[in-house]
């Protein structure tokens, strides 16, 4: 049988947060989405209007769905008022329910979704009866009473001590843990270049109780306009994961997976509005990340900065049976240099690189395990020093040998090369070079079949051309 989970929640029309979110996360994490509809918001991605409760129809939602089937996991959130609370503490006290609670009460309009004050009777009530709770930073200043506001990972110890401080709200009178319970405070610190989740999770050993941390490292990723429903995601991921017979901690892992997996493809709605895509497949999922893994390793290297070249870089990915160009990821804008460090210009995208797509594309008509390509500054001494010091085969590409007929159409000079250097070479070599000619960019082309073996290429280059 499917497995069952149940989300108590509001209705976001845009989908991008409450209910539908929920339904979206659990459908994509495999199990089947039951749910009652705490209110019904009127909002789109940019504004909040307002909000209706459903609180006096709460029980009856529930009770037809709890009363016949056997559903154990349940992830609240918007809960908007005293009434709709208290239905809420008793249907999980009466069907003994594992409860994840995202404990919202502003959107991310800024507008309060829950009546005023109600987070101390969520705290009372509702807390004792939570195994995980996933507050952001705002929600976790609230019920640890402590400033928390532009923390660092310096200051673990001051997060740490407001974690526990959640976590025994959890339970009744503070008394000895009986159940495994996890606080997940979200993005509570950044540093340079990441943000961490902090998690706090407590156990039981010989009778001692006892609490353990850890640290969910994302890389900072630079956006236009505010992510809508992120925090429902995450928490129903939990939930999810938690309902498929995972232990708390693996739950939670599995969800910071699913959802920064996620955290680079986004429906794009009028007025900046973003909203986590789900639907993209698995494979493009797996090649945005590829390509996310060789910008994670050039973004923080200054010394990177000497391969950018004049008409910009770009890192392209390739699904492995690509045909066209929307089969092939890049990033959009591609790669500049900001303050000294390599930066994206904007986000990862299918479609998006034109030269490096199609140098992948005629690629793989010689080998179709070639599937990341990017292009990098020419200088003589780079290439001098690649081909004394490294084993990375080259060939250097003679603008002056294509016949006219190409030489008019750069696009098929992106065939033209590689089949040059498969006539030389008999395969595709590491890098392609060319020494450019009037408005075309000396240019290095550098081919790998994983991302894994593109970075591994890039750090051979860096060495030698920084004489280490
Ligand atoms: O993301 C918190 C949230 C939860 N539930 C509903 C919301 C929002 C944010 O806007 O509208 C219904």
């Amino acid at each position: 049988m499917k497995t069952f989970c149940l989300t108590i929640a509001g209705s976001d029309p845009t989908s991008g947060a409450g209910i539908q979110a929920d339904i979206r996360t659990f459908d994509r994490c495999g199990v089947h989405p039951f749910s009652a509809i705490t209110a019904i918001t009127y909002q789109n991605a940019s504004e909040f209007i307002g909000y209706k409760s459903l609180s006096d129809d709460l029980d009856n939602q529930l009770d037809s769905i709890l009363r016949s089937y056997p559903v154990k996991y349940v992830k609240i959130g918007m809960i908007p008022d005293i009434k709709a609370l208290g239905i809420i503490v008793e249907t999980v006290k009466k069907y003994e329910l594992l409860a994840v609670l995202d404990p919202v009460s502003v959107s991310s309009a800024g507008a309060r979704i829950s009546s005023e004050g109600l987070e101390h009777e969520v705290e009372r009530d509702l807390f004792p009866l939570i195994t995980v709770l996933t507050p952001n930073l705002d929600e976790a200043c609230y019920y640890a009473n402590m400033e928390l506001n532009n923390k660092t990972i310096d200051d673990l110890e001051v997060l740490k001590e407001a974690a526990e401080t959640i976590i025994k709200k959890m339970y009744v009178d503070q008394e000895i843990i009986k159940n495994q319970k996890a606080v997940v405070i979200k993005s509570a610190a950044r540093d340079q270049n990441s943000i961490l989740d902090l998690v706090c999770v407590s156990k039981l050993i010989k009778s001692k109780e006892i609490l353990d941390f850890k640290i969910f490292k994302k890389p900072k990723i630079r956006l236009q306009g505010n992510v809508h429903g992120t925090g429902c995601v995450f928490s129903s991921a939990i939930t999810a994961y938690l309902s498929l017979g995972n232990p708390l901690i693996t739950s939670i892992e599995k969800a910071e997976a699913f959802f920064n997996r996620r955290f680079l493809k986004f429906i794009e709605l009028p007025q900046k509005g973003k909203i986590l895509d789900l639907t993209l497949s698995e494979p493009k999922i797996e090649v945005i990340n590829q390509i996310k893994e060789i910008y994670n390793y050039i973004s923080i290297s200054k010394k990177f900065s000497a391969l950018i070249p004049e008409v910009r870089m770009n890192i392209s990915g390739s699904l492995q049976s690509a045909i066209t160009k929307g089969d092939i990821a890049g990033i959009e804008g591609r790669i500049t240099v900001i303050n000294g460090y390599p930066q994206a210009s904007g986000e990862i995208k299918f479609g998006v690189s034109d030269h490096t797509a199609r140098l992948i594309l005629s690629a793989k008509e010689f080998d179709n395990s070639i599937n990341f390509v990017t292009n990098l500054r020419y200088k003589e001494k780079y290439i001098r020093s690649i081909q004394e010091k490294t084993n990375l085969t080259t060939f250097e590409f003679l603008r002056e040998s294509q016949p006219d007929s190409i030489k008019r159409e750069e696009r098929s000079t992106m065939r033209w090369l590689i089949e040059e250097s498969i006539n030389e070479m008999g395969e595709i070599p590491d890098l392609i070079w060319d020494k450019g000619s009037i408005g075309k960019e000396p240019m290095i082309r550098l081919f790998s079949k994983t991302s894994k073996d593109m970075i591994q290429k890039l750090i051979k280059i860096i060495r030698v051309i920084n004489n280490e």
